[in-house]
C-alpha cells in the first residue's frame, strides 16, 4: 500500500505537559503535597510528575525558570513511524519540526516537536518508559488523588481554525458551543472519552489548563474541603460543579504561578465510529455549569503564555469573538435562552 503524504500521526491521547514555575518548591508544595500528584523522577531544576493510575513515566514536568510559561503539550502515538509522519504533516504546513532523541527527555523514546500552525510547541512521542503500578496503592494516595492526565484546554484568537487543524490530525468532536453564525468552543478527542483538547477563544497562543482525572466526585470536592482548612482557597477560581459540555462534575485550581488545573470526572464514553456530536447553544446557561452558576471572568480572560521552539515566549493575537460578550445579558446571572 502507498502511503499518502499528508497521512497524519496516528495520535492515541494527551500525555502530559511541561510548564515552566518560579520557584519549584513552591510548585512540589502545591502539585506533589497538596494535591498528590505522585513524584517519578526529579532533577537538574526539574519535577517529573503522574497519576495514580498512569503507567507511564510523567503526566507533567514542572520546570524552574524566570517566568510562568507552558513550554510544550504531548501526544503519544501509535508507533515508532508515527514519528516520521508528524515531521511530515507538520513541514509540508510550513511548521518547524525537530528531532528529540530518546532519553532528552527523562522516560522518553525518541520524539518529535514542532511549533504547530496555532503557535504551540507539541511533542509527540511514542516510546515511554512503563513505571510501577500504584492503583491500588490506597495507602500512598493524598489530596485530590488524580489518577490521570485527561485533557489540555488553548486559549485560540481563532476556534474553527483550530478545530480545521485539529480535524486534520484526525482528532474527533464531541461537543461545541455556537450559534447560527460562529463556533465558540469545541472540544475533540482521539481517546475514547469526551476530549484530548479543547479550544477556548481568546488571546492566544495561550495554555488556558491542563484537565486531570479523578475517580470521584467526592476528590474533587476534597481536595477543596482541604484547600479551606489550610487557608488555601484563595487556589480554587471556578466551581466545584457539573459541565453542561461533557456532564463532567469540576473545579478549577490555580498554582502559585497561576497556572490553571482542572479537576474533572465522569464524563462519558465517546468511541463509537458513529458517535455524534452534542451542540450547546452560547445562549444556554446550563452549557458551562448544568447549574447555571456564572462562569467567573478571570477564566475567560487568563491563561498562561506559551513558549515557542526557540524557547521565547510568543506573543498573543486578539481574539476575534468573545464568548462572554456573545451572551443575552453577557453575565449568565439567570439569563434564559428563549422560549421555543
Ligand atoms: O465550561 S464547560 O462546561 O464548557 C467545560 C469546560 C466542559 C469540559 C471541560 O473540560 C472544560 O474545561
Ligand atoms: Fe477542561
Amino acid at each position: 500500500m502507498t502511503e499518502q503524504p499528508l497521512e497524519p500521526p496516528a495520535v492515541v491521547r494527551s500525555l502530559y505537559a511541561e510548564l515552566v514555575v518560579t520557584d519549584l518548591d513552591r510548585a512540589r508544595w502545591f502539585w506533589v503535597d497538596l494535591l498528590g500528584l505522585v513524584v517519578e523522577h526529579e532533577g537538574e531544576g526539574r519535577l517529573f510528575l503522574r497519576g495514580y493510575d498512569e503507567l507511564t513515566h510523567h503526566n507533567l514536568v514542572l520546570r524552574e525558570g524566570p517566568e510562568p510559561a507552558a513550554d510544550r503539550l504531548a501526544f503519544r502515538v501509535a508507533s515508532p513511524v508515527d514519528l516520521e509522519r508528524a515531521e511530515r504533516f507538520f513541514s509540508a504546513r510550513g511548521c518547524r519540526t525537530r528531532r528529540v532523541p530518546a532519553g532528552r527527555v527523562p522516560g522518553l523514546g525518541d520524539a518529535v516537536r514542532v511549533q504547530d500552525p496555532l503557535g504551540f510547541v507539541v511533542e509527540f512521542v511514542h516510546q515511554v518508559q512503563t513505571v510501577e503500578r500504584l492503583h491500588q496503592r490506597y495507602d500512598l494516595r493524598r489530596g485530590a488523588e488524580i489518577s490521570r492526565l485527561d485533557h489540555f484546554n488553548i486559549v485560540v484568537p481563532d476556534v474553527p481554525r483550530a478545530f480545521a487543524h485539529y480535524d486534520s490530525l484526525g482528532f474527533r468532536c464531541s461537543e461545541t458551543i455556537e450559534d447560527d453564525d460562529h463556533l465558540y468552543a469545541a472540544w475533540m478527542y482521539r481517546k475514547q472519552t469526551v476530549h484530548d483538547i479543547a479550544f477556548t477563544s481568546g488571546a492566544g497562543p495561550r495554555l488556558h489548563h491542563i484537565g486531570f482525572f479523578t475517580h470521584e466526585a467526592a476528590q474533587v470536592l476534597r481536595i477543596c474541603d482541604v484547600l479551606g482548612s489550610l487557608h488555601q482557597e484563595h487556589h480554587i477560581e471556578r466551581g466545584p460543579g457539573r459541565h453542561g459540555v461533557s456532564n463532567a462534575f469540576y473545579v478549577y485550581l490555580r498554582d502559585p504561578d497561576g497556572h490553571r488545573l482542572e479537576l474533572y470526572t465522569s464524563d462519558y464514553y465517546t468511541g463509537d465510529p458513529d458517535h455524534p456530536v452534542l451542540r450547546w447553544n452560547v445562549q444556554d446557561p446550563r452549557r458551562r455549569d448544568f447549574w447555571g452558576n456564572a462562569v467567573i471572568e478571570s477564566w475567560y480572560r487568563e491563561a498562561t503564555a506559551v513558549r515557542g521552539l526557540d524557547g521565547q515566549i510568543q506573543p498573543a493575537v486578539e481574539a476575534k469573538l468573545d464568548e462572554s460578550a456573545a451572551r443575552v445579558g453577557a453575565d449568565g446571572l439567570g439569563t434564559r435562552p428563549a422560549q421555543e
